[in-house]
């Protein structure tokens, strides 16, 4: 239930005027969902599940929410139009991307 209403807000941010907030969550080593397409200003929180350290670090720069520790999140602001791909620095294997539009 909760992840469903969760689901449909974010549904409803995205189609809105206004700057919305988009959630990745780090688990099990991946980053969930993989690839997300926000609007130029919108937000991500990345939120890391896994007990071991992770970082999402924009390959350009654009956006690093820097070491997370288990259980800890970080929010991002996208401000750049693109294709931005992302890794952990961390853990390098691990990668995601951000479309922005
Ligand atoms: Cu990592």
């Amino acid at each position: 239930m909760r992840i469903s209403l969760a689901a449909a807000a974010l549904a409803f941010a995205t189609t809105g005027a206004f700057a919305a907030d988009h959630a990745v969550e780090i688990k099990g080593m991946k980053f969930n969902p993989a690839a997300v397409t926000v609007k130029v200003g919108d937000t991500i929180t990345f939120t890391n599940a896994d007990a071991a350290p992770h970082t999402a670090t924009a390959d350009d720069k654009s956006f690093d929410t820097g070491r997370l520790s288990k259980g800890q999140s970080a929010t991002v602001t996208i401000s750049a139009a693109g294709d931005h791909a992302y890794k952990c620095l961390i853990h390098t294997m691990m990668k995601g991307s951000v479309k922005a539009e």
